[in-house]
Order: structure tokens, then C-alpha cells, then sequence
């Protein structure tokens, strides 16, 4: 085992990581812009090293000067959390030739799941169903428009080095495929550098569930069940749960199965995570392979009791996985909500600024993951996610209960946050009842501008009206949806900066 991580990233990622590395005995090297110089992370390493000015390009994203920092600092291995540089294959090339160790899958592996025919075809050649699509991008207007009827629209026009939703379109009839293609070829080859696009029928609301695995050096792989993430607006998640109600345990075995084989056949190693769309009847549909740790990884470690980020350690040192897939166990339910300084009553604006009051919940099963901390910034440069309340149930209900109670008793003030609309979600209808799908906050929050939308019920009609009104008048209201507890008070409107 190495001894000493640099972590390239920041935020409650950072600091996440360097937890699991104190614990394992391991000393941490922090990195951080001139916006994050009081930044947890930078406090809580044992050394941390400036790397440029604040815009990510020329700091986190910056390769030469963290391996430069790598190597002054004597680091043996690199973590790169997620985003920034974490699905990055030129990355983690660089820094296996520098002699460091990457805390992640291989080069090949990541390059190979970035492109997504390559991925699909790595799908249907280890049996995985994927949706019916071109296995290679169109060429011209005249294929895109024969592969669209043979597969029968809606379609849904994907770019080949895309993910995440970036360069997508829902094309519903063929008058509208022209167009919607030379739109998604230009979007592509801005947001990408490759103009090259495909095409998939498009599943209609689907659910969006996905399977964490672990994989080592030895051939060995399990999965530890699944995430339903649902539950988000314009392709950031905003809730997440572990298990998923749309799964019994023969479909739940049947999808693990599915990603272990992909990943096996793709010589992948390491954490890695396998989405699908699942569709009403119970269909599932292979759609990526993220290549890195992600943001909602607590849940699936509350209810296997396996710390992700000890056991991405292990592997990137080589030592075996050491369990088999009977040996993991899920129990429970975990729930977690992305507490970001954003203003979910006006269109989820970004809410930067200090942070003047810090009071977050605890108590048993209550687990906090911030990157902030009371009389700290958050700084304008990059995602606003603050923290990350996640809680365990030995059910659902329980587990529901546990969020609203913490979330209730979550105290911030100087930022808006996303407490209150995680409040109404807490106790939406179809929330409560599983009816989950990933058109549920366009339909339950007012078009996904963060209100609640008004319901039959008269007494719920009258507050949305009553905080509309409010909202149109300075100085603001609460939302219709909150229930002011003293603590939560200094999270509400009046204690924040002004609404912009
Ligand atoms: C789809 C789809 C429906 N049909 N593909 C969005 C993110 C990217 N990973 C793939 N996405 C989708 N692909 C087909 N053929 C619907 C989505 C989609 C979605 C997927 C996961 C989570 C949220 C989503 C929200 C809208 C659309």
C-alpha cells in the first residue's frame, strides 16, 4: 500500500476522501485555488499546496501543476474524486506515467466507457440489454432518418463522446429530425470537440436506476446493489435512495448480473458505477458507465456497511476485492438529499456568499458530508453543493421520517439552500408512494422551478397563491411549504442575502 494521497479535487469530495485516508493510516496532500484558501479540505489535510487562480482551468483542472504538486510533495497515488479531472483518461495516463498511482479504473477502461457506442457494443457483447439503437454514429440525414423509423420514434439523438445529458434531443416525429440533428452535431462538437451523434428509442419517463460495483486486479467483481436517482432537474440529482422500490430481488439480481458481466468483459477495475433506464413494465435498459466515485455513493454504503472509498484504496493498491457477492448484504433503507446553495423557489439559482450560521443535524443514523463549514464561503467558481444529508431506516418509512426530521432541524443562514424543497419532497404524494420517475419534479414542483405545484387540496391552493403573491412583494416570504422551526428559521428568507 502507498502511504501518502493527493486528492485533486475540493468541496465535501475532498474532504470525504481524506477521512477514508486518515483512517487507513494514509497521509493526505490537499490542492486548492485562490478562491478555497480557507477551504475545509485545505484545513483538515496534513499538507495542502496552492495551484492557481480560482477558475478550474487553470487550477483543478490543471494536469501539470498536480502532478508537479504530486511529486514536490512525495504523494504516491492520486484520488481525483468526481467531476474535474475523474473520468479523464489523458489523467490518469499522466499520472501512471509519472509513476503515481491512480485511485480508479484504468486509462483504457475509462476511454473505453466514454465513448457510447463503444460502451454499448461492450454491452451487447456481455449480454447486457441495451436500448435499441445504431451501433455507430449517422452519417448523413438520409441514415438518421431510416434508422429513426426502423426503431420508431420518439427517438433520442445522443452525442457519441456525451454523457450526462449533454448534447441530447427527444425527436418525436420525422419532420423534426433535420433540424434537431444539425443542432445536436453543433451542440456535440462544442461541448465535446466531436460532432459525431447516434440514435436510441427513446423510453418514455423512465426511471433512472444504477448499480455500484467494485472490481480488482485479480478478476474478481461483485456489485452492491442499486441507487435510485430519479429525483432530479435538468440532469443533476437532487435526492437519491438505496434500495429502489421499482426493484424485487429477482430484477435486482438480474441487473447486478448484468453490470458484473460489463464490467468483467471490459477488464474494468475499481469502483465504478453501471446506469439504466427502467422502464414501467419492469424493462431495464443498459445506458453508461461512470468511470469514478459519485456524489450519491453514502447511500449504497449505509445499507452494505462497505466504505467506498477505503475499499477504492485497496484495489488501486492491488490487494483483492477478498469477499464474494454472497458476502454483501444490504439492509435498511438510505436516503440522501444534495443540501446545495442554490434557491429552489427561484429556479435553483446559485446562492454563493459566506455562510454565517452552520447548524447541521445529527443523532443516530444521521450522516453529514460537507465541504463547509459556519463563517466559510462558498465560492461563486464551481458547483454549489454544500453538503450531503443522508440517514438510514431499517424501512423506507423510517427512512423518510428521519430525513424530514433532519432536515427540519438543518440551520443555515448568509446562503439560500435547497432544505425547503427537500422539505416538500419529504412529504410529496407521489414521493411517498415510490411513484418515482425522472419526470417527477417537473410535474410535482411547478415545471421544476422548486415550488410545490398546487395540488386539488384548497388549503394547498391558497398557500401557493399566498406565496406567490408574497414572492412578487419585497421583502420575501417562506415558501407555502415551510413550517419555520427556530433552528431552520435562520435558513429561510430574511436571514439570506437578498433574493436576486
Ligand atoms: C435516455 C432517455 C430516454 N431514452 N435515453 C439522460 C442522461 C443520460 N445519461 C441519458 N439520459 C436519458 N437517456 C433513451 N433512449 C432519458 C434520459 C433522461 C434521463 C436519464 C437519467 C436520469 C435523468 C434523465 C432525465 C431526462 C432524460
Amino acid at each position: 500500500m502507498f502511504t501518502k494521497v493527493l486528492i485533486a479535487n475540493r468541496g465535501e469530495i475532498a474532504v470525504r476522501v481524506i477521512r477514508a485516508c486518515r483512517e487507513a493510516g494514509l497521509r493526505t496532500v490537499a490542492v486548492f485555488s485562490e478562491a478555497d484558501r480557507d477551504a475545509l479540505h485545505v484545513r483538515l489535510a496534513d499538507e495542502a499546496h496552492a495551484i492557481g487562480p480560482p477558475p478550474a482551468a487553470e487550477s483543478y483542472l490543471a494536469m501539470d501543476r498536480l502532478i508537479e504538486v504530486a511529486r514536490r510533495s512525495g504523494a504516491e497515488a492520486v484520488h481525483p474524486g468526481y467531476g474535474f479531472l475523474a473520468e479523464n483518461a489523458r489523467f490518469a495516463e499522466a499520472c501512471l506515467a509519472a509513476g503515481l498511482v491512480f485511485v480508479g479504473p484504468p486509462p483504457e477502461a475509462i476511454a473505453r466507457m466514454g465513448d457510447k457506442p463503444a460502451a454499448r457494443q461492450a454491452a451487447i457483447e456481455a449480454g447486457v440489454p441495451v436500448v435499441p439503437g445504431t451501433s455507430e454514429p449517422v452519417s448523413s440525414d438520409a441514415e438518421a432518418q431510416r434508422a429513426a423509423r426502423d426503431l420508431g420514434y420518439p427517438v433520442m439523438i445522443k452525442a457519441a463522446r456525451g454523457g450526462g445529458g449533454k448534447g441530447m434531443r427527444l425527436v418525436a416525429t420525422p419532420a423534426e429530425l433535420p433540424s434537431a440533428l444539425r443542432l445536436a452535431r453543433s451542440e456535440a462538437a462544442s461541448a465535446f470537440g466531436d460532432a459525431a451523434v447516434y440514435l436510441e428509442k427513446a423510453i418514455v419517463d423512465p426511471r433512472h436506476v444504477e448499480i455500484q460495483v467494485l472490481a480488482d486486479a485479480h478478476g474478481d467483481v461483485v456489485h452492491l446493489g442499486e441507487r435510485e436517482c430519479s429525483i432530479q432537474r435538468r440532469h443533476q440529482k437532487l435526492v437519491e435512495e438505496s434500495p429502489s422500490v421499482a426493484l424485487d430481488d429477482r430484477l435486482r439480481s438480474e441487473m447486478g448480473a448484468a453490470a458484473c458481466r460489463l464490467v468483467a468483459a471490459a477488464g474494468y477495475q475499481n469502483a465504478g458505477t453501471v446506469e439504466f433506464l427502467v422502464d414501467g413494465s419492469g424493462r431495464f435498459y443498459f445506458l453508461e458507465v461512470n468511470t469514478r466515485l459519485q456524489v450519491e455513493h453514502p447511500v449504497t454504503e449505509l445499507v452494505t456497511g462497505i466504505d467506498l472509498v477505503r475499499e477504492q484504496l485497496r484495489l488501486a493498491a492491488g490487494e483483492k476485492l477478498g469477499y464474494a457477492q454472497a458476502d454483501v448484504v444490504a439492509r435498511g433503507w438510505a436516503i440522501e438529499c444534495r443540501i446545495s446553495a442554490e434557491d429552489p423557489a427561484a429556479g435553483f439559482v446559485p446562492s454563493p456568499g459566506r455562510v454565517s450560521t452552520w447548524r447541521p443535524p445529527a443523532g443516530p443514523w444521521v450522516r453529514v458530508d460537507a465541504g463547509v463549514y459556519q463563517g466559510g464561503e462558498v465560492p461563486i467558481h464551481y458547483d454549489p453543493l454544500m453538503a450531503k444529508l443522508i440517514v438510514w431506516g431499517r424501512d423506507r418509512e423510517a427512512a423518510v421520517r428521519r430525513m424530514s426530521a433532519a432536515l427540519d432541524e438543518f440551520g443555515v443562514g448568509g446562503v439560500r439552500t435547497t432544505i425547503p424543497f427537500h422539505r416538500a419532497v419529504m412529504r410529496h404524494p407521489d414521493f411517498l408512494a415510490g411513484r418515482l420517475s425522472t419526470g417527477f419534479v417537473e410535474r410535482a414542483f411547478a415545471g421544476g422551478r422548486g415550488l410545490p405545484a398546487p395540488s386539488p387540496d384548497r388549503a394547498r391552493v391558497a398557500a401557493v397563491v399566498a406565496a406567490l403573491r408574497a414572492r412578487a412583494q419585497p421583502p420575501a416570504l417562506p415558501p407555502a411549504s415551510a413550517v419555520p422551526s427556530r433552528w431552520a428559521m435562520a435558513s429561510r428568507p430574511g436571514s439570506g442575502p437578498p433574493r436576486r
